[in-house]
């Protein structure tokens, strides 16, 4: 204990003390938040460790951890084969969670484990396997993660790995892109989802694939063609994306699944979830990746009918392609990535009010369910899991760019919070399969390691960003903007009509990561003022977000019926009428 008259005087230091030592109240809550940074940034770090080194110890080489019996699964061939059909007898994994952590370990900055782990698969991974796998996982994970670290291992200004690298990762990758081609040996180029490593196409297999299976692989495959000089990726991934874009409704609008052999929509219905989430992603992506003109011009009539049909306040809901009619009230967890896509478009306001109802829900359930049915406030019956998803921290991560606002830093804060008391066992980091009884499930998906950690890490530690300029991938791997790979640079595909900001600090204020692809207009307020606004914002038609007529209503979530537009506005299953 402190004697009595030690603490008086300690308290009236600490009282008398800011004018002995004027220090700004603003230094003051810089210095208290670069603290924070630093704290929360050490416990990612242990996070990612604690995933990774239990991975090495139980799982690798196989793909995933089972972090509570400490053993592991070859999920490649699972991913997406909700039925488990044609699980392969021989398969014994491709070390994916370490393919996945390749270039968050160097986001970490440990090049020496990133460069062991490199020479390890450059010598010993073989995709002549008699696996059936589901293309845009593959595609996503596997090739993005090889060819993301291929590019950081041969970064001129930072050689990762030493002496011993001759491209291994760039030649496994090409191994793998060249498995992928007769998926788009099909009458529209549109691929098969399913393709065997070794055999190609199965016999009889499914015509149907989803809207992301067809458009998410233009920057992994066109990398990987800028990369090997040979184009025969990126125009595969190209044609399915231009046929796909055919099939778009006079609304602009897509559906989410459909036959690859006939090019019909299966599923007229769509929102911004799963999917269909990394379809707009890659438009626009591609489009800072290639700086094509194409890509920006299907992105932004995407992007316009997505808010003008889907958008309902700061919600997302479902609708039909052929009309515009809302279907399914669901907020599903996928869809907490497009608040991150909102900022790279420079769409902040709409980013930031969605990003907050996203956070609600988070701290009501302590992590973001599967599905929550919007019509009714509760969740969805069966989807009540939480498997470690990244996109709450991702967009978390892009807004805490764009505006700086420390209030990010503390939604940051609560869900590495979360996943430490919820989904931290003595094996790793385990999903949830419950979130009202917080169950959890013997499953530490890849994209844990790949994702959630490093948009933890880069919220809290961007170190990496500065001075360069990077595209994430959807499973979060990075690749450079590089002007060798830009057909023209972004800036050339502005329309005239849009105002320039008047300096780029005013262009950062909007969107750090990509200096405005969508630009800001500087509108005048009056009496000097100027405001800045995104050319891309379309302002909510209606405050109150009542309905005008049934078909805003959609289908009731537990039933199946269709709701109807109360005399007051609203919607509902008004049975008693
Ligand atoms: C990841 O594999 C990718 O982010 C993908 O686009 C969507 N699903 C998972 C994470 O939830």
């Amino acid at each position: 204990m402190l004697p009595r008259q030690v603490v008086k005087w300690i308290l009236v230091f600490l009282v008398i003390s800011p004018s002995l030592f004027p220090v700004s109240v603003s230094e003051v809550d810089s210095s208290y938040w670069s603290a924070k940074k630093r704290h929360m940034k050490k416990k990612v770090h242990d996070m990612f460790y604690h995933a990774y080194e239990n991975y090495l110890t139980h799982a690798f080489p196989h793909d995933e951890l089972k972090p509570l019996s400490k053993s592991f699964t070859d999920s490649l061939s699972e991913l997406g084969n909700l039925k488990l059909e044609h699980l392969p007898q021989h398969y014994n994994g491709s070390a994916l969670t370490l393919i996945e952590s390749l270039s968050s370990l160097v986001i970490m900055g440990n090049n020496t484990e990133f460069e062991r782990a490199v020479l390890w698969l450059s010598e010993n991974l073989s995709f002549d396997v008699d696996a059936r796998i589901n293309l845009f996982e593959c595609n996503i994970r596997v090739l993005g993660g090889l060819v993301s670290a291929h590019i950081l291992a041969t970064d001129s200004a930072n050689r990762l790995v030493q002496g011993s690298y001759k491209n291994q990762l760039l030649t496994l990758a090409e191994d793998l892109g060249r498995r992928f081609l007769p998926a788009f040996d099909t009458p529209t180029g549109l691929p098969y989802a399913w393709i065997n490593l070794k055999y190609g196409v199965m016999e009889n297999e499914t015509n149907e694939t989803s809207t992301s299976g067809c458009g998410s692989l233009i920057l992994e495959m066109g990398a990987l063609s800028r990369l090997t000089g040979d184009p025969i990726y990126e125009s595969a991934a190209l044609r399915a994306l231009r046929r796909l874009w055919s099939m778009r409704s006079s609304l602009n609008l897509l559906g989410t699944t459909l036959d690859v052999t006939t090019g019909e929509w299966i599923e007229y219905s769509s929102g911004i979830g799963a999917g269909v989430d990394s379809f707009y992603e890659y438009l626009f992506k591609a489009h800072i990746l290639f700086g094509k003109e194409d890509f920006w011009r299907m992105f932004h009539s995407a992007y316009l009918a997505v808010q003008k049909y889907f958008r309902h306040g700061p919600w997302y809901h479902e609708a039909d392609m052929r009309n515009g009619k809302a279907t399914y009230w669901q907020l599903t967890s996928l869809q907490a990535f497009w608040p991150g896509l909102q900022v790279l478009v420079g769409d902040i306001a709409a980013a930031n009010s969605s990003h907050r109802e996203f956070v609600h829900v988070w701290k009501k359930f302590g992590v973001l369910p599967e599905r929550y049915l919007l019509d009714h406030l509760m969740l969805h019956p069966t989807e009540k899991y939480y498997p470690l998803r990244p996109e709450l921290a991702e967009s978390t991560f892009y807004l805490y760019q764009a505006t700086k606002d420390p209030w990010y830093l503390e939604v940051g804060e609560s869900i590495v919070n979360s996943l430490n008391s919820y989904t931290k066992v003595d094996g790793g980091f385990a999903s949830i399969r419950d979130v009202t009884t917080m169950q959890l499930e013997d499953h530490q998906h890849s994209f844990f390691l790949a994702e959630t950690c490093k948009y933890l890490y880069l919220l809290f530690d961007d170190s990496f960003l500065v001075d360069r300029n990077y595209v994430f991938t959807t499973e979060g791997h990075p690749l450079p903007v590089l002007s060798s790979w830009h057909d023209r640079l972004p800036e050339a595909y502005i329309p005239s009509n849009w105002t320039f900001l008047p300096s780029e600090k005013q262009a950062r204020r909007a969107s750090a990561m990509t200096l405005q692809v969508c630009p800001a207009m500087s509108l005048d307020c009056g009496h000097g003022c100027q405001q800045v606004k995104s050319a891309c914002h379309i302002p909510d038609a209606r405050s109150d977000h009542r309905c005008f007529g049934d078909e805003e209503c959609g289908v009731d979530a537990t039933t199946c019926r269709r709701r109807t537009c109360s005399m007051a506005g609203y919607c509902g299953l008004w049975l008693f009428i």
